[in-house]
């Protein structure tokens, strides 16, 4: 765990059709997400919410074609990488807190340029590994994997997000899964992604799946993971204001956990959030459920300053400031 920390909100709906996950950062960010986070770690720096040029809303209204909503994506998710990069060239944790999973495309892109062997954990009920051929939907927050992975073979698609680094597919868990399109059961198949369903985690319990998630990505414990953690990983009785939920998922405690102990045991240097959106709470109770249930997960971070390890650290900070350089 790193003991700075970098939070953005990426304010976009562009990669699926229904408004209103462009509003979850400002949303979340009055329910008080920050001041866990600010108990949490040792800075904290808020890098605001960053907003593409144009949103669903307006290119719906010009009637935009593909084309120009995948350019529009494209275009903002370079921006989220070079941000992400920088983050960590200065050694912060990065938390992005969505929009639609799509946003992973620059938060995962600024993760593998920093480092090209960036480990990777994706918390989801669907392996958003579609290519424009397979997707049923045509949605790109389906398809952020396929790019990673080079697997489209679309050449306008290609063309646009050509700058998009690739990720070993070695590199990759799967945890969560519960809907997952014929497709993409075939890439998974095909490459070989380590895949723990809902159904594996209820089986083996999250304590094993972790365990064996760890043995395969970080043996030595060191590596840096870039956690992506779509909401709707978990069961919707937690997250009801979500734009694709599915039945049978994690338990809210499944989600700390799998939050505490990567925290803990790897080098956790970027963590998305995403998929909240509050338009879709349709009472106050189920938007006090989801915001809760954020706050929760955020709850699960250990505390920076209580790690043993670290206590080395902040003794060595603590003589820093007693005896500035002049
Ligand atoms: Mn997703």
């Amino acid at each position: 765990m790193r003991k700075d920390l970098a939070t953005m909100g990426a304010a976009t709906d562009l990669g699926q059709g229904k408004a209103g996950t462009e509003l979850a950062p400002s949303w979340l960010r009055l329910k008080g997400t920050h001041e866990i986070l600010n108990r949490k770690f040792f800075s904290t720096e808020d890098l605001g919410d960053i907003t593409p040029l144009k949103n669903g809303n307006d290119l719906r209204a010009e009637k935009a074609d593909r084309a120009t909503l995948h350019k529009q994506i494209s275009l903002y998710n370079k921006r989220l990488a070079d941000i992400a990069k920088d983050a960590l060239a200065k050694n912060k944790t990065l938390l992005t807190f969505g929009g639609d999973h799509s946003i992973a495309i620059g938060t995962l892109a600024g993760s593998l340029f920093h480092n090209p062997d960036t480990k990777v954990v994706w918390v989801d009920a669907h392996a958003d590994i579609n290519t424009p051929k397979t997707s049923p939907s045509g949605n790109v927050h389906g398809m952020p994997l396929a790019f990673f992975l080079n697997l489209v073979k679309d050449e306008a698609m290609n063309k646009a997000f050509s700058w998009v680094p690739h990720l070993k597919k070695e590199n990759l868990v799967y945890i969560g899964l519960r809907d997952v399109d014929p497709g993409e059961r075939k890439f998974i198949k095909e490459l070989g992604i380590t895949s723990f369903y809902a159904e594996d985690v209820l089986d083996l319990g999250i304590n094993k799946t972790l365990e064996m998630t760890l043995n395969q990505l970080a043996p030595k414990g060191e590596a840096d993971l870039h956690l992506s953690f779509d909401v709707d990983g978990l069961d919707p009785l937690y997250v009801p204001a979500t734009g694709t939920p599915v039945p049978g998922g994690l338990s809210l405690l499944d989600g700390q956990m799998i939050i505490n102990t990567l925290m803990r045991e790897t080098n956790l240097i970027s963590f998305d959030l995403v998929e909240v959106n509050p338009m879709l709470g349709t009472t106050e109770k189920e938007l006090d459920i989801t915001s809760h249930s954020v706050s929760e997960l955020l709850e699960s971070i250990p505390s920076w300053d209580k790690l043993g390890a670290n206590l080395q650290e902040l003794q060595l900070l603590r003589n820093e400031r007693l005896s500035p350089e002049v």
